[in-house]
């Protein structure tokens, strides 16, 4: 019997669908149908919030690419030959030679295409000889590298937890639960308030500027599935300025900082044009809720374990 997170609406629908389907049409006339070592193939899921970051970096660079739809939990011929680890997203880059890791994807794609704006990263003058100049983009792409995996192994760890937690079932444990379910929403949320306070004061990115990078593409995913916590435990991840009125005062700067930041990266065209129907994630999300959910990161999570 297949797994149950195997029973997953097969295709993008929505907006996402529309990127597919133009991404296809793209490939199709891009001239190169024939340059088998050329074209970019995505190995994605839809509803993959991993593969949602190297996604938004592709269509935010205007890197021609062949999406191509799998369902990691059958773990099919093709996706094991090129990823062993048998997750989405994998990138094969030229026949027999795949790539996999979102963060090393996206780090890839900004090495491989550093001319197509926006840069992820800070471009670094002065590496052509052995002594780099141009010390303080060095020291950003350092300070992103550092973001990054903060968002890996601190915000989304935390993110699960919430909402897998499971409330006590024993009468009189509801208070006790409530707790704890607030516990883990605020442990999340101090993750949150960190990330906020280690950006740029103005942005309205992580860095100063009108460009999208690298740090806002990692984390971006889950701050746009915040609905799962109000749908199905009843908590708000990011305070709103109502709820925050009773906050400490440099929280409430904080977070106002914060929602700056999600409106930039909520107005983004490749955010919007990678977003399935909610209809279809309703399912997929409900199995963590419900803690039955069996791929890697739900077992990961449970089992105290980081983001496989
Ligand atoms: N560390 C990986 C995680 C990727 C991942 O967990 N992808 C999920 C889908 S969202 C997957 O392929 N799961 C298959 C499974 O759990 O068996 C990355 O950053 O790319």
């Amino acid at each position: 019997m297949p797994m149950p997170d195997a029973n997953l609406h097969p295709v993008a629908t929505g907006l996402a669908k529309e990127t597919v389907d133009l991404d296809a049409l793209t490939y199709r006339n891009s001239g190169q149908e024939h340059a088998a070592e050329q074209p970019l193939k995505l190995f994605a899921g839809w509803f993959c919030p991993f593969v949602q970051r190297v996604w938004l970096a592709l269509e935010e660079k205007g890197i021609p690419y062949q999406y191509i739809e799998v369902n990691p939990y059958y773990k099919g011929e093709q996706l094991m030959k090129a990823n062993p680890r048998g997750l989405v997203p994998t990138l094969e880059v030229a026949p027999g030679k795949a790539l996999y890791e979102s963060t090393v994807l996206l780090q890839y794609l900004e090495e491989t295409y550093p001319h197509r704006a926006p840069r992820l990263l800070p471009p670094v003058a002065g590496d052509e000889g052995n002594v780099v100049q141009d010390h303080e983009a060095v020291f950003t792409r350092a300070r992103a590298r550092i973001w990054m995996d903060f968002v890996t192994t601190r915000v989304i760890p935390a993110w699960h937890r919430l909402l897998q937690f499971q409330a006590g079932t024993q009468r009189g444990n509801q208070d006790n639960s409530k707790k704890m379910l607030e516990g883990k929403r605020d442990e999340y949320r101090g993750y949150l308030l960190e990330f906020a306070r280690a950006m740029d004061p103005e942005g309205p990115f992580f860095f100063a500027g009108d460009e999208i990078g690298m740090v806002d593409i990692a984390i971006a995913p889950w701050v746009l599935r915040h609905w799962v916590f109000d749908h199905f435990k009843g908590v708000t991840a990011v305070p709103e300025p109502e709820q925050a009125a009773g906050e400490k005062e440099d929280d409430e700067a904080a977070w106002a900082r914060f929602r700056k930041w999600r409106a930039a990266v909520e107005s983004r065209d490749s955010v919007k044009r990678t977003e399935s129907e909610r209809e279809h994630y309703l399912p997929i999300y409900q199995r963590y809720a419900d803690d039955t959910a069996q791929s890697e990161m739900a077992k990961a999570s449970r089992s105290g374990r980081g983001v496989p």
